[in-house]
């Protein structure tokens, strides 16, 4: 199973300020934290982090046809406003799940509406970086 993890803009500064709602790990961190779970399930993964919106649609648009077979993604503040996600997620038609560190529905109304999210079939939302175990063992198990 190949997995690609997608990670949005300022995810990269993880650890920084805003401890008090993301932690205090930083996004190494968070990448080892990835990477050891997928030997723990015995799949692939490549994780990709953009401050930039078209940036992100690319890297979406050639998992169509790169070996990916499902896709992990926390669009981070994009989440709220990008319907170019949304739509690149729709095209590929891979398996997608959403990811937030954080628990968007107790926090600003902005950020209750997630768009990437119509296009995904699983969300763990608030559970730190353990949502994106869940969610990678969520793709694994299909
Ligand atoms: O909870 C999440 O995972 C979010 O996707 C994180 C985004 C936020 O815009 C979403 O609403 C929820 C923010 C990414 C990290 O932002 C930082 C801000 C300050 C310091 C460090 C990181």
């Amino acid at each position: 199973m190949k997995l690609l993890v997608v990670n949005g803009p300022n995810l990269n500064m993880l650890g920084i300020r805003e401890r008090h709602i993301y932690g205090d790990r930083d996004y190494d961190a968070l990448c080892r934290y990835i990477q050891g779970e997928a030997v723990k399930l015995g799949c692939e993964v490549e994780i990709f982090q953009s401050n930039h919106e078209g940036t992100i649609v690319d890297r979406i648009q050639a998992a169509y046809s790169d070996g990916t077979q499902g896709i992990v993604i926390n669009p981070a503040a994009y989440t709220h406003t990008s319907v170019a996600i949304l739509d690149a997620l729709k095209a590929v038609q891979l398996p997608a799940v959403e990811v937030h560190i954080s628990d968007v529905n107790q926090r600003e109304a902005f950020r209750h509406v997630s768009y990437a999210g119509m296009a995904c079939e699983a969300h763990f939302i608030g559970l730190g970086f353990e949502g994106y175990g869940k969610a990678m063992a969520y793709l694994c198990g299909k």
